[in-house]
Formats: C-alpha cells, structure tokens, sequence
C-alpha cells in the first residue's frame, strides 16, 4: 500500500514537472511566420530573403522563425499583397510593379531608362523610398527592404536594330507599366507570371518579353528565342514587407531584429544584383542565346519611348511624383 502511494505521488511529481517546463517553454514560445515569395530557389533575391530569415532567426535565438515559401508555392504572385494585407499571412516578398493600378508611385519602378545603372536605381529608390512606405503604410503594411532585378533586356526570336522590329510582336508584361509600353512598341501585350513564361512561348501566347538575364536563365528562354539584346532599359525592385499589426505584436528586440536584418539584406541585395547581372548574362551566352548590343537607333526610339511615359506618370503621379522627381534629379 505504501508502495502504492509512493508511485501515485513520484507520477504526481513528474506530471506537476511537465507543465511548469510547458508553462515556461509557452512564455518566450518561438513565433513562426510563413513568408510567401514569388520567385523560384535559383534567384538572388530568394537566396537574399533566405539569408534574412536566416538571419532573423539567429538574432533572436530562434523566437522569431520566418519559413520562406519560395516560388509562388503558397500564394501566387498576384495574391501575396493582399495575403499580407489581410493577415492570412504576416510577411511576403512581391515585384513593386505590380501594384502600378494601386498607386501610381509603384509605377515608376518600370519607367524605361528614368533609371538604367545601378548607381541610378539608387539614387531613385532613396528619393522614393518616403513615398512608397508610405502607401504601404495606408494599407497597414510596413515596408522592410528593396533589393533590384538585373537591367531589363528584349527576348527576341530575331535580331531587332530599331523598334519597327518590335511591331507586332506578342510581348510578355509583368506590370501596368510593361503593358504600356509594349502598347507604345505596337506589340500586343500579355501578362504572363515567370512560373507560366515557358507554356506562354510553347502555346504562342507571347513570342518576346522585356525581363533580366536572370529570368531568361530561369525560364531556359533558349528554348524558345534566340536573341537577347541588352538595352537595360530599367531597374525594377521587389520588396519585402510585413503586416503591421503583426509586426507590432513581436517583442520590442524581435522588431529590432527584424528592422536591423532587413536593413543588412538590403545592403547585401543591392551587392548581389550586381553578380547576379554578370553570372546570368554569361549563362545566356553559354546556353547559346546571341548576347548583343542595342543599336545607338534602337536605343534613342526606346528613350524617346520613356520620355513619352515619364511625362504620362508626372500626370498621373501629381504632387507625389513631382516630389520624388525633383528629389532624384538634385
Ligand atoms: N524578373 C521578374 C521581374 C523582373 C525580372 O527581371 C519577371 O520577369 O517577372
């Protein structure tokens, strides 16, 4: 009988154990964050956004574990905005030209030679930074860090030397602002999402685009045109951004962490861009695609092209716009 109780009362203790140790784990209980990404594992800005997880988890040792979904996996392109909007997810990656239909300001991520070295695309994003935080803002979104693409180059089946060889063409658009211009091009615009650019080229749906060597890495654009002519028409930029209500319930030190990681992986994206234009660029050439220089004749109509669509976005973009263009051009 003694025994008996001996046992009830070693179990009582183990038992009473076990939920101080639950009670304490549940107290500092690491915080997890599903983090939809639109682009595939071989882009720098996914190796980028891994890194910052990574880097995140490790300042806070382990209570903030953000799981990056890369490739569009949990929500498609399109959808991370407003799954982060809405809360169903806390944190995503998306392409800044998206959102041109929402706020005018994105707009100007996709503006043909307004920006076309990294130096410029800079000194753009500095001057627009305020401003696109803050429509971010209006939306209960903060905005984390901005990384950039390589320049923006023509996918062609032929050699182009001026724009008439762009006429009538069916052009891939990734934005409104791509849509515009392959109108202005004369070449009839589709919007198609990087998982789709190979079926869109083997059903005829698109037959040329305007996107960095590193898509046209991604989607094996050899298979489909030979030609990609290097006009570096513009800078575009994803971001990463939270919901900031959600972002608000961290921890003071885990917000700090998360501002301090993302301003690093801001820094080390805009360093990676750079390798990832020349790597990308060489994987073209080396999968046999003609690698090749714009014409001094294509390059001025593509400029004037731009000019056209700066003046139609100061119109659009108003007091904003006017704000950020003056801030650049100083
Ligand atoms: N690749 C992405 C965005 C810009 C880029 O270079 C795309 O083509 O959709």
């Amino acid at each position: 009988m003694n025994i008996m109780i001996k046992k009830h009362t070693g179990l009582m203790a183990t038992a009473m154990a076990a939920v101080t140790l639950i009670a304490a784990t549940s107290a500092t209980a690491a915080t997890k964050w599903d983090m939809p990404t639109p682009y595939g594992d071989g882009y720098h800005q996914t190796i980028n956004v891994r890194a910052f997880a990574s880097d995140v988890k490790i300042a806070t040792d382990g209570e903030l574990d953000i799981v990056v979904h890369s490739g569009a996996s949990l929500f498609k392109h399109p959808e991370i905005h407003r799954a982060v909007r809405t809360g169903q997810v806390p944190i995503g990656e998306m392409f800044m030209g998206i959102l041109g239909n929402d706020d005018p300001v994105f707009k100007l991520d996709n503006i043909p030679f307004l920006a076309s070295d990294f130096d410029q695309a800079k000194a753009l994003w500095d001057a627009s930074r305020s401003a696109i935080q803050a429509s971010m803002a209006s939306n209960g979104l903060q905005l984390l860090y901005a990384v950039p693409w390589p320049p923006q180059g023509f996918y062609t089946q032929e050699a182009i030397s001026k724009i008439a060889d762009l006429k009538g063409l069916k052009m891939r658009a990734y934005s409104p602002t791509t849509s515009r211009l392959a109108v202005l091009l004369e070449s009839t615009p589709t919007t198609v999402q990087v998982p789709e650019i190979p079926q869109a080229f083997g059903a005829g749906i698109i037959n040329a685009m305007i996107t960095s060597p590193s898509t046209g890495v991604s989607s094996q654009a050899w298979d489909f045109v030979h030609h990609y002519t290097d006009v570096q028409a513009w800078i575009p930029k994803n971001m990463v951004f939270v919901n900031s209500k959600a972002f608000k319930r961290l921890d003071a030190d885990v917000q700090s962490a998360v501002l301090a990681a993302a301003s690093k992986a801001e820094t080390r994206g805009w360093e990676m861009a750079i390798e990832e234009t020349r790597v990308k660029t060489q994987g073209l050439a080396d999968n046999g695609m003609a690698v090749v220089q714009p014409t001094a004749e294509l390059q001025a109509s593509l400029k004037a092209i731009g000019a056209t669509m700066a003046a139609e976005w100061a119109t659009e973009a108003g007091d904003t716009g006017a704000a950020i263009m003056a801030d650049y051009q100083k």
